[in-house]
């Protein structure tokens, strides 16, 4: 993308001033993200990829109403708005996004004087944002209106399950063959996962608004490492709040690196997850029914299978969902992902044991 398109979709956005520059922003996986420098003011300038979210215009609905929720609810705590939620720019049209071709642009005001961290290096991290996420439900817990499922069966083990079996029934990239090793990883843990979503679909474990992507990058924390404001709200929908607690274990407790090639770096650490779900908790704990209690151990094993099946899957597919830097990318990414969940089944006892303690 040339610089000057650059500018010409920013100018399309309800700025306070004329844009004086633009810069590239970090490396999501899915989404090409700028920061864009008025005289007065930054923002952020996104590019929705279209490939992944086939409604952008529904997404960017479901963001506007959570954020509006959640604004209502800081104000109402004597907060700040504008710094401990996203704030989205409309387009000088009034429109929630820009559409220009086949690409989706949207703009959110930059917080400033905000940090992210990539890694819960201390305890104090890991504790925040665990307090942060589960702040967060916990503003959302009294959103009753429905939101639009943007992307369809996302953490629901049944649909990507459905999905993995069309990928190895296609096989694309013809790459099968070899890895039937990582085939039996996902297959011998089936029934398992499948059990748990179950208890969701009967309704054991009540449906709630949740975030969906949950780790530590997206909160962005002050200068003395207290929480401002979650951030991506792309997968804000209805699910198990377990999901969000699970993926964070999953993100934040990793020794190693989500595509690390030294597999004896990668683990999960058990006191990373005790902070976490300390902070969580915190702020959770009271809204929380039984059954979530029960299973929320098992949630990050959960994600953490469901995510060495998408790398994987990907890999089968011939790499179209996530970006890659190398052709053997995503089953390096497939390998980290299952050393963690065996990690996590190792200290699944611990696990359960710490969460009692804290209940
Ligand atoms: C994607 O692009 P990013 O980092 O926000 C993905 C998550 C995965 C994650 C793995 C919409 O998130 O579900 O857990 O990569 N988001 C989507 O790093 O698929
Ligand atoms: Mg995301």
């Amino acid at each position: 993308m040339s610089n000057i398109q650059l500018y010409d979709i920013a100018q399309q956005f309800a700025f306070d001033a004329p844009v004086c520059d633009i810069t590239a922003l970090g490396q999501g996986f899915i989404n090409d993200t700028y920061i864009v420098q008025t005289a007065m003011s930054r923002y952020i300038l996104q590019r929705k990829n279209h490939n992944i979210f086939p409604d952008v215009p529904a997404m960017m609905d479901n963001i506007a109403r959570v954020t509006a929720h959640l604004k209502a609810k800081v104000r109402a705590a004597g907060g700040n708005p504008e710094r401990e939620v996203l704030t989205l720019i409309p387009t000088t049209e009034g429109a929630l996004y820009y559409c220009e071709g086949e690409n989706y642009w949207a703009a959110s005001l930059y917080i400033e004087g905000s940090v992210t961290h990539d890694v819960a290096s201390t305890p104090r991290l890991a504790y925040m944002g665990g307090r942060g996420i589960g702040r967060f439900q916990a503003m959302l817990a009294d959103f009753t209106e429905p939101l639009a499922e943007t992307i369809k069966g996302f953490h629901n083990i049944r649909w990507r399950l459905a999905q993995w079996d069309r990928t190895l029934a296609e096989d694309r990239a013809g790459r099968k063959d070899s890895v039937a090793k990582e085939i039996g990883w996902i297959e011998s843990r089936r029934e398992r996962m499948l059990a748990f979503w179950e208890l969701v679909e009967r309704g054991v474990l009540p449906m709630r608004i949740t975030h969906n992507d949950t780790k530590l990058s997206n909160i962005l924390f002050d200068g003395n490492d207290d929480v401002l404001c979650v951030i991506d709200l792309d997968t804000v929908m209805s699910s198990t709040s377990l999901n969000d607690f699970g993926d964070a274990i999953r993100s934040y407790t990793n020794t190693g690196a989500e595509d690390d090639t030294d597999l004896s770096r990668v683990s999960m650490n058990i006191e990373t997850f005790r902070h976490y779900t300390a902070g969580y908790l915190s702020e959770r704990s009271a809204t929380m029914t039984a059954s979530e209690r029960e299973w929320l151990a098992f949630s990050a094993l959960y994600i953490t299978y469901e995510q060495t099946l998408r790398f994987l899957m990907d890999y089968l597919d011939g790499d179209t969902y996530y970006k890659i830097s190398y052709p053997t990318h995503n089953l390096v990414r497939t390998h980290a992902q299952h050393a963690l969940l065996t990690s996590m089944e190792h200290q699944y006892p611990e696990m359960q044991a710490i969460i009692n303690d804290l209940m």
